[in-house]
């Protein structure tokens, strides 16, 4: 792509955060998310791209908005298309709650670049550049643990792995507290806590686990922007989901087999896009300033050329012509 999207994409992740964080802790996962898929939606519309949703909301006949299939952008014929994958809340019981690291995040990647991960769940392992070429999800916890100590120059014991809190993890846990390793459990989101492992100030080094597909080839964009290195394996749980991996024409093959980097995104032509919404270890949250002003912080990233921008912006909510009515809808004031 010719254009760098990166600065007009943070625009998309800024609205969905604005429009969801005055639910934070009101305990309604489903208006925030459906706040924040109002807000991205609304900026979509005004951004000159030809795209077509690949992870999004659901089926057509589960999410009326940014559902996999539509069409968003104003572009013309002109414009290169693009597949887009978007969590507009990643953690909506993180926000529910009012717990840290609730982001808002979009990923485009040139036509066909894009893994169309079925909603199930994939087996995931992710690291920083440091350690990139010398993870591998068939090895044993272990001897993963030791490969990525030895990449980043540290022992055992002062690496940290992050891994969600659910009782499917409980045999990967014991085995990094025999391995010797810290541990750094999260309650939901692990979009944010892969990402982590790309920035030494999070203090995590590797992420594993059991997560969310869709979410794993969300994460997977920003970790080749960032140099990062990601391996998954979609992990079907009934019969059902294994017919669903064959209607998406996987084949048992491909179920079973190792997703590197390059198969969940194969273009180095990607952009990734994410804003806090609760404050979090790599992005702070939504922040209300008072008198109509709320503050932001974003990561952008485009891999072509690996820059990683941080950006912080004030927003004026009273003139925010495209928030307006999205927020005025889903305000602090509602009734
Ligand atoms: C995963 C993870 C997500 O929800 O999908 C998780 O990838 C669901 O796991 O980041 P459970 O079924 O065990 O709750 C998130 O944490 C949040 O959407």
């Amino acid at each position: 792509m010719d254009r760098n999207l990166s600065l007009e994409l943070v625009r998309v992740t800024e609205a969905a955060a604005l429009a969801s964080a005055s639910y934070m802790g009101r305990g309604d996962k489903e208006g925030a998310d459906q706040a924040a898929v109002d807000g991205m939606r609304k900026t979509f519309s005004s951004l000159s791209i030809r795209g077509t949703v690949v992870i999004g909301e659901g089926e057509l006949d589960e999410a009326p908005m940014l559902y996999i299939g539509e069409k968003v952008g104003c572009g013309d014929d002109e414009e290169v298309e693009v597949d887009i994958a978007v969590d507009p809340l990643e953690g909506t019981t993180l926000i529910a709650k009012g717990l840290p690291n609730a982001i808002a995040v979009v990923a485009i990647a040139p036509k066909g670049c894009l893994l169309h991960a079925p909603d199930m769940y994939m087996k995931k392992i992710a690291v920083g550049p440091k350690a990139k070429g010398v993870i591998d999800i068939n090895a044993s916890v272990r001897e993963n643990l030791e490969a990525v100590a030895k990449a980043l120059d540290k022992s055992i014991e002062d690496i940290t792995v992050t891994i969600q809190d659910r009782p499917r993890h409980e045999e990967i846990i014991k085995e990094v507290r025999e391995a010797g390793a810290r541990i750094k459990l999260f309650t939901d989101g692990d979009v944010a806590t892969a990402i982590a492992t790309g920035f030494d100030e999070t203090g995590v080094d590797i992420l594993m686990g059991i997560g969310g597909a869709p979410e794993g080839v969300i994460a997977a964009v920003a970790l080749r922007c960032l140099g990062g290195d990601m391996q998954a394996m979609l992990y079907p749980m009934s019969p059902e989901e294994e017919e669903r991996c064959r209607e998406m024409n996987l084949s048992k093959e491909d179920v079973n087999k190792v997703l590197f980097l390059d198969d969940l995104v194969s273009s180095d032509d990607c952009f990734f896009a994410a804003t806090g919404i609760t404050q979090g270890d790599l992005l702070k949250g939504v922040l209300y300033l008072g008198n109509d002003r709320a503050q932001t912080h974003s990561v952008v990233m485009r891999g072509e050329t690996g820059t990683i921008r941080f950006v912080e912006a004030v927003h004026r909510l009273d003139k925010t012509a495209t928030l307006k009515e999205v927020i005025a809808k889903h305000g602090r004031n509602r009734s």
